[in-house]
């Protein structure tokens, strides 16, 4: 790839964006009526989170919000992806609403209405209200049920305005790092309640869709956010290519079948032995409900080995040496993305695909008020090259999202992680566009050729 990258190798339409969610960056995580989140409990309770960080004040982008709407504006972005607190609208998760906390969504709304922006609302990105958690949480079956009328409520006041709904961010999270490795909240170490939890979470979300287009304009498009990892088998002896099929139901179909009407996948099934989940009658039709798009986030591939005795699936994920990686581990590798949307595309045929989530964290250093991150900007180019690609096999992306807008609460990281294209400053609030950001900004900025 020698050519230059330009905004005018994607179509016209194309969405850019960014994407934050509701507890990395708002604070004000008891103002104005809101109620607690198993995110508040789980960052207050010693030991859980790096450095003992809470999402308390974070961005404080509840105050800020203004700021952050004129920085996207100065990015040139057409589409912003955030998500909304339960909590702050449902301070018990169910029954009375409160109206100071939906009133903060609906002038954010309308503020990025105003700057061009077009709002892709995430309903549920892991703040789950702590009422709720008290009564089983997600392994609690109501719980998908109450999750439909919190869509209900917040699709009466918003859905005249937003045209992209997003039911949840990364079921396998929720899942698997909240309730099965206890890494994230609620703190749960259970394969059968993680199981379980994926399935309310589907339910949750097969209920929701009927209702979010209900209540939302003709034209509105309802779909979920799946974080996927394309899978490589380390050697291409037979044992790893099926070690590498075996952790693919793992990490992928588990979650990508349900959706698209077949079902979990009965070999990822049976390694779950006795851990599946209990499934009701209807349920998987209601789980398959049409969606208008698919919503992947795509950070690494995994590679994996046969490991005969190692876990429930016998593999071990190997290591790479000598590849590049960001402050996190993660391996770079954007043909992963082209890989794993061309793939998603072949076997799936989801009627559009967003990225709705890309990018790193580096150890990024402010130095006289810039942070040159050129190892960011090249992780963004080589990433939107790889879109590119995907885009010229004719498969319907329709947008990027570059995770994040802002430096914010990296969850079990706490502020250690940085992924914005703005840097904040969480002492004094400051935000500062890195040197990405401004390579964005520019990309963005040439004029549009229709
Ligand atoms: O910060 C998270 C986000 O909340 C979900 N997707 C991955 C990001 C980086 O870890």
């Amino acid at each position: 790839h020698n050519m230059t990258l330009s905004r005018n190798h994607f179509p016209a339409h194309f969405r850019w964006g960014s994407a934050t969610s509701s507890y990395q960056i708002e604070g004000a995580a008891d103002t104005d009526g809101k109620g607690k989140s198993i995110w508040d409990t789980f960052s207050h309770t010693p030991g859980k989170v790096k450095g003992g960080d809470t999402g308390d004040v974070a961005c404080d982008h509840y105050h800020l919000w203004e700021q952050d709407l004129n920085l996207m504006q100065d990015l040139g972005l057409n589409s912003y992806r955030f998500s909304i607190s339960w909590p702050r609208v449902l301070p018990a998760g169910k029954g009375t609403v409160n109206a100071k906390g939906l009133e903060f969504y609906d002038r954010l709304v309308d503020g990025l209405l105003q700057r061009g922006l077009d709002p892709f609302v995430t309903l549920y990105h892991w703040d789950l209200p702590q009422a709720l958690q008290d009564t089983g949480g997600w392994v609690n079956r109501e719980t998908a049920f109450h999750f439909a009328d919190y869509a209900a409520v917040v699709s009466e006041r918003l859905g005249d305005r937003v045209k992209h709904w997003i039911t949840h961010n990364e079921p396998f999270c929720t899942a698997m790092l909240g309730h099965l490795y206890g890494a994230h909240a609620p703190g749960i170490r259970d394969l059968k309640a993680a199981l379980q939890t994926l399935h309310h979470v589907y339910l949750s979300h097969g209920l929701a869709v009927p209702v979010l287009r209900q209540n939302s304009a003709q034209d509105a498009q309802v779909g979920i956010t799946l974080s996927l990892h394309p899978v490589y088998p380390f050697t291409d002896q037979p044992e790893d290519l099926e070690a590498a099929r075996r952790h693919d139901g793992f990490r992928n179909r588990w979650y990508l079948d349900p959706l698209y009407g077949r079902g979990y996948p009965q070999d990822t099934w049976e390694r779950y032995g006795a851990s599946v989940p209990d499934v009701q009658e209807g349920d998987l039709q209601t789980i398959s409900a049409e969606l208008d798009f698919l919503g992947v986030n795509y950070y690494f591939r995994e590679v994996v080995q046969h490991a005969p005795g190692e876990g429930l699936f016998d593999v071990r994920e190997v290591h790479l040496d000598g590849v590049e990686r960001t402050y996190f581990d993660w391996e770079v590798f954007p043909e992963g993305l082209t890989a794993l949307l061309t793939r998603v595309h072949e076997e799936y045929q989801p009627k559009k695909l967003f990225i709705t989530e890309n990018g790193a964290t580096y150890q990024d250093e402010m130095v006289g008020g810039v942070v040159q991150d050129e190892d960011r900007r090249r992780f963004f180019e080589r990433h939107l090259q790889a879109s590119l690609d995907v885009l010229k096999k004719g498969i319907p992306l329709e947008g990027y999202f570059a995770w994040s807008l802002l430096d914010n609460f990296e969850w079990a990281e706490g502020y250690d992680k940085r992924f914005g294209l703005v840097h904040v400053d969480f002492q004094t609030l400051t935000r500062t566009l890195k040197r990405s950001g401004e390579w964005y900004r520019d990309f963005l900025r040439v004029p549009v050729v229709p």
